[in-house]
């Protein structure tokens, strides 16, 4: 059994929160206890983080700052397996997947913003004065302060180090609230953080719950300068709020119901290794997931055996077995959430293709398990095609032109992700311009460089965060004019 402690200055300590346990999402085991921070520990860490940035950190040349978040991804790396296994432990990934995306990502995090932050440049501007002397304008970048960091179960690791690693990188204070559901990575960070010397107070953790709970007491606590967050469409809408008080900048990186648009003349080999991997990667809890698929009528019913197949190839097991390839759901009740919707799919009398259901998976009988899932059959405006699901599903339409396509894939209230797949330039291009999202793929799914925008349009979230844009939310630019 581990204990989860608040890592405050540098510190591991207890909450004043009543704890809570902390389960192995592939047998329901409870592997852990998480010591809920309260709104006294909440406050201490925002305390600390304002100290730190009045104190060494703030006072650090850039240069030694970027060396040091570089330092912490080798502390990541050099305890890659410690943080495979915390990651696992906590969502029930299998390794396959942990091992080549979460965990690399978190260390890869901090080196790409180092590298941002000591290659970014500001604007300078000459003008003209009466006195005929002129002046000159100049931007300097400076920190907005202490940023708050609310953060969801998918990803862990990499989701809060994509926002901690150019926080700190802009010479920022942190206080991140990991996810409730997975605390383990979040505080293994702090050891690594004191191992490298980064001063205490820089890096904060508070562990708990959302609402009236450590997320709410930092969201509102008034000596944050900036909240970031990523997670559900709701939940921003509350974090927005409590963003007001104090007109409190915020970045929301929120939910989607993405669509994958097939086109029939796309490689059907790419396509489906591709959308399979939309479809069902991560067990389906990946934001930029494909829930609706369009696929033109030509190749439709091609297409569908292809990514059933695929479906029922999927390996369910020990998500340490380098033979499994889709680990269970977060909990329990995320698994009766995704259930409740295959459940209705059938009611409304959807065709299902592939799975459907909950499986049966040897040794893991506590876990919490679903059958990747493709139905079709059902109307457009199904909450099952309509509403985010977030499981190992998703609903195929045929359709006939790319006009008939783009409508489709647009009416929705999110705007996420898209992948597009054809081998048509101009209809590649047409497509990517006409989705209203924030991130377009084409042949490809989640295929990511760092220094790109990335964020949702409408319901799915304000702002874009990656390279330079991180740089723009998590610092102030403050023009300096000097008459010269
Ligand atoms: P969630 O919104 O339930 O929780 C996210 C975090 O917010 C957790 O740490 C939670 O404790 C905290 N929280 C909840 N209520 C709060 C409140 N009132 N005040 C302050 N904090 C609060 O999301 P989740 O279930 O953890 O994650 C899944 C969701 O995240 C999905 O909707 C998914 O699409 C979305 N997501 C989006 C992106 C993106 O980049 N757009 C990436 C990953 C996940
Ligand atoms: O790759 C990233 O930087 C990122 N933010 C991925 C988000 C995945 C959502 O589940």
């Amino acid at each position: 059994m581990t204990t989860y402690l608040n890592f405050i200055d540098g510190a591991f300590v207890k909450g004043s929160a009543d704890p809570f346990a902390n389960h192995f999402p592939a047998t329901g085991e409870v592997i852990g206890e998480v010591s809920a921070a309260g709104r006294a520990e909440v406050d201490a860490a925002v305390h600390a983080a304002r100290a730190a940035l009045k104190g060494p950190w703030g006072r650090m040349p850039l240069a030694e700052r970027a060396a040091l978040l570089r330092k912490v991804a080798e502390g990541i790396n050099a305890r890659f397996d410690e943080f495979l296994a915390a990651e696992i432990r906590d969502t029930g990934k299998p390794r396959s997947l942990a091992s080549h995306i979460d965990i690399p990502r978190g260390a890869a995090n901090f080196t790409v913003f180092a590298d941002q932050i000591t290659t970014a440049s500001t604007e300078a501007f000459e003008m003209p004065t009466p006195d005929g002397k002129g002046a000159l304008n100049y931007a300097l970048r400076v920190p907005r302060g202490v940023i708050g960091v609310v953060c969801p179960w998918n990803l862990p690791l990499l989701l809060m180090t994509w926002k901690v690693a150019p926080a700190l990188a802009c010479g920022n204070t942190v206080v991140v609230k990991p996810s409730e559901e997975t605390p383990a990575t979040a505080t293994l960070l702090g050891e690594v953080m004191n191992a490298v010397g980064i001063p205490p107070g820089v890096y904060n953790v508070v562990h708990g719950m959302g609402p009236d709970a450590a997320g709410e007491f930092l969201t509102t606590h008034p000596g944050i300068d900036g909240i970031t967050f990523t997670g559900e469409t709701r939940t921003g809408e509350a974090i927005m709020r409590a963003a007001a008080t104090g007109v409190r900048p915020v970045s929301l990186e929120l939910g989607g119901k993405n669509a994958g648009i097939i086109f029939d003349d796309a490689d059907l080999d790419a396509t489906l290794e591709g959308i399979g991997r939309a479809c069902f990667a991560n067990s389906g809890q990946v934001c930029l997931g494909t829930e609706r698929l369009y696929v033109q009528r030509g190749i439709f019913d091609r297409l569908a055996a292809g990514l059933a197949e695929k479906a029922r190839a999927y390996q369910l097991g020990d998500p340490f077995s380098d033979a499994t390839t889709m680990g269970p759901v977060i909990s329990a009740e995320h698994r009766d959430k995704v259930l409740r919707y295959y459940d209705q799919a059938k009611a409304e009398g959807a065709t299902v293709l592939a799975g459907g259901g909950a499986p049966e998976v040897g040794g893991h009988a506590g876990g919490y398990w679903v059958q990747p899932t493709i139905w079709t059959g059902l109307p457009e405006n199904s909450p099952v095609v309509r509403n985010e699901i977030f499981g190992p599903c998703t609903h195929m339409t045929a359709f006939d032109t790319e006009e008939e396509a783009i409508a489709l894939a647009n009416d929705t209230p999110y705007g996420l992700a898209t992948s597009i797949w054809t081998t048509n330039l101009g209809r590649a291009h047409r497509t990517a311009k006409a989705v209203d999202v924030g991130i377009s793929w084409i042949n490809a799914w989640f295929l990511r460089d760092l220094r790109t925008p990335f964020g949702g349009s409408k319901a799915s979230g304000i702002g874009r965060e990656g390279g330079v844009h991180s740089l723009e939310f998590y610092s102030e630019l403050r023009n300096v004019c000097i008459k010269l």
